[in-house]
């Protein structure tokens, strides 16, 4: 299969993101635990539940919207459907009109997506990568799997899942333009306003810088651990 418009592919899975973000980790990396959020009431806590949906297994590609693609990569954790029939409906018992979904991470990154995006085929909480628990490069304990959609709409280190009825309720990690309402791949829907073939280029150059970055960040977490 070819590449999605404007990607090209690397060897390596690198830790990335928004810069801000490398030198913030999650305090919790073994344990889930997910505030589940709608409109008004109360936040509601889910953490062993997760272990009684089926568990999936979902090999995807991975695109980053700064044209980055890291193949075949072997996620395994639940369908967000599952998540969202068998325990958000029951016990947080959101309402019709809340269809907009907001993700909030240990690291205090936060994205949205339609909730129709996140209900579709593939879109896992997934909580382990080719087979071994996720690291917390790659968004221990667990993390959003959306492979339609551009990485930065997959939000590692998840903790806490907003139902609600308007998207303007949070305020993207990045610049606006920089956060696409759906970010999909296939129709290279990299930012807001802007044309994606446009942001390619500017994205670009920033890859290798951030990747190392990130590595460096990691590396001294980690030391200093
Ligand atoms: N919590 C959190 N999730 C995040 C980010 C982040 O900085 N923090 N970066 C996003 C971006 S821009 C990308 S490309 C992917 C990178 O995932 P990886 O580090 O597993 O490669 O995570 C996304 N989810
Ligand atoms: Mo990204």
């Amino acid at each position: 299969m070819a590449l999605p418009p404007g990607q090209y592919e690397v060897a390596d899975f690198p830790r990335f993101g928004l810069s801000k973000f490398a030198n913030r980790f999650p305090r919790e990396t073994r344990q889930i635990h997910l505030q589940l959020l709608g409109d008004g009431g109360e936040a509601i806590s889910v953490s062993h539940e997760l272990e009684e949906l089926p568990r999936v297994e979902r090999t995807s590609d991975f695109h980053c919207v700064t044209t980055w693609t890291k193949r075949s990569l072997l996620w395994s954790g639940v369908r967000f459907s599952d998540f969202f029939e068998r325990i958000v409906v029951p016990r947080l018992r959101p309402r019709p009109e809340a269809t907009f979904v907001v993700l909030r991470c240990q690291d205090g990154y936060r994205v949205g997506l339609p909730l129709e995006d996140l209900l579709a085929d593939g879109v896992l909480l997934a909580d382990t990568l080719n087979r071994a628990p996720l690291t917390v490069a790659h968004g221990a304990p667990v993390r959003l799997v959306a492979p339609a959609h551009y990485g930065y709409k997959n939000a590692k280190h998840v903790s806490r899942i907003e139902f609600r009825r308007d998207g303007r309720v949070y305020r993207p990690a990045a610049f606006r333009f920089m956060d696409h309402p759906r970010a999909r791949v296939a129709l290279e829907e990299r930012g807001r306003g802007v044309p994606g073939w446009l942001l390619r280029y500017l994205y670009r150059p920033l890859v290798r810088p951030t990747i190392r970055r990130f590595r460096t960040a990691l590396d001294q977490h980690l030391a200093a651990k």
